[in-house]
């Protein structure tokens, strides 16, 4: 039997999870929308032969809806998940899961409270193959302990609503998720620097950013959050141990040689970089409600400790660099693992 999804915000990202599960991943149809924009969930629904519907709380409460996704703005994240868990349905929210700690430990307790797992964060990059391949390669010892990891995170452009805490809250929140994961280790600390501005932003935005974490291990991250680098759309990855080093794969592309030159196209958005990654997380979340088991990627507690890390890095970055101590509670026995 088909599961039968809700969507509240059918905006951008929610339209491509739409497609994602109308023709993508199967076991799955959409039955409901809504938008603040009731004729944008009007037109949507329509085009899927889905209902739209007047409130993200009518929608939970649809008897039609077994599963419900939230990709509405982040401050409403939480009245969604929290209306979800209420209801007893599972629920897949795009990151964040909440914009404050303290709403991020409601939909904890609340979640705890009802007894097992019914929330999945939208941190797609656990989906990711190359991601994957690097965590096989760190857990298999095969490049022996970790001791540091560089990244950058780089988009070509950002709009002017962009302000320079999203470079931690919207843009390092996935390096945050994903290492995390990765080194199962919990990040204990961050700082942001600020080097020389690019002249290629709206004045208002400290853009690049340097940014570095400790872990409770003591690895040390350095991240660069590069959101106008104007080239493109460009991850990157290393995570050097005592025997050797791991490196995120670049997605496969063809090599063209032109007059004089030889290289490869580079993406340019996260769309198209992590397109596999989104089916898999779909084709999973949907194969756990499917099961009547519980969701295996991102709980709300990895939605919490995101949000409390992002936090110190915003408080460094307005502290013109302070080293600042992630204010995290202990780990509940419920949410297993140790990161
Ligand atoms: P968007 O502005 O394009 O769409 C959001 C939609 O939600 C809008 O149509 C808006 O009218 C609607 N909405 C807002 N509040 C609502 C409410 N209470 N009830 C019903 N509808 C409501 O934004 P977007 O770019 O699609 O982003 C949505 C979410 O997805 C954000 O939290 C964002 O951080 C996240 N996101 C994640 C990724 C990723 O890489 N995982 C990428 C982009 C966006
Ligand atoms: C955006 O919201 C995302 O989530 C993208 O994955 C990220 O690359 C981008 O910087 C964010 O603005």
């Amino acid at each position: 039997m088909s599961v039968r999804v809700g969507v509240i915000g059918a905006g951008m990202i929610g339209q491509d999870h739409i497609r994602r599960l109308t023709d993508v991943v199967t076991g799955a149809t959409v039955t409901a929308v809504t938008d603040l924009d009731a004729a944008r969930a009007g037109e949507v629904a329509a085009r899927i032969g889905a209902t739209a519907l007047s409130t993200g709380a009518a929608l939970i409460a649809s008897p039609d809806v077994d599963a419900v996704l939230v990709t509405s703005w982040g401050p409403t994240h939480a009245e969604h998940v929290l209306g979800a868990i209420a209801a007893g349905k599972p629920v897949f929210c795009e990151k964040p899961l909440a914009t404050t700690a303290e709403d991020c430990l409601r939909i904890v307790e609340a979640e705890r409270a009802h007894g097992r797992r019914l929330v999945q964060v939208g941190f797609m990059r656990r989906f990711d193959p190359g991601y994957r391949q690097m965590k096989e390669v760190i857990d298999a010892g095969s490049i022996g302990t970790p001791l540091i990891v560089h990244c950058a995170h780089r988009n070509p452009t950002v709009p002017d609503a962009y302000v320079s805490a999203m470079a931690a809250q919207d843009t390092a929140v996935h390096e945050i998720d994903v290492l995390r994961w990765l080194l199962d280790d919990e990040i204990v600390s961050a700082q942001v620097i600020t080097p020389r501005a690019t002249s290629k932003r709206f004045e208002h935005l400290k853009d690049p950013q340097i940014m570095y974490f400790e872990t409770a291990n003591g690895v040390r991250i350095d991240l660069e959050v590069f959101v106008n680098c104007q080239y493109g759309y460009d991850i990157q990855c290393e995570t050097v141990g005592e025997e050797g080093l791991v490196r995120l794969p670049d997605p496969a592309a063809v090599g063209i040689r032109t007059t004089g030159r030889h290289g490869t196209a580079v993406l340019q958005d996260w769309k198209g970089r992590f397109a596999d990654a989104f089916d898999t997380e779909f084709r999973e979340w949907i194969a756990s409600v499917a099961s009547g088991g519980e969701p295996t990627g991102p709980s709300s507690w990895d939605g919490y400790a995101a949000t409390v890390i992002t936090d110190a890095a915003v408080r460094s970055l307005e502290s013109d660099g302070t080293t600042v101590t992630v204010d995290m509670k202990p780990r509940p026995a419920f949410y297993g693992g140790t990161a």
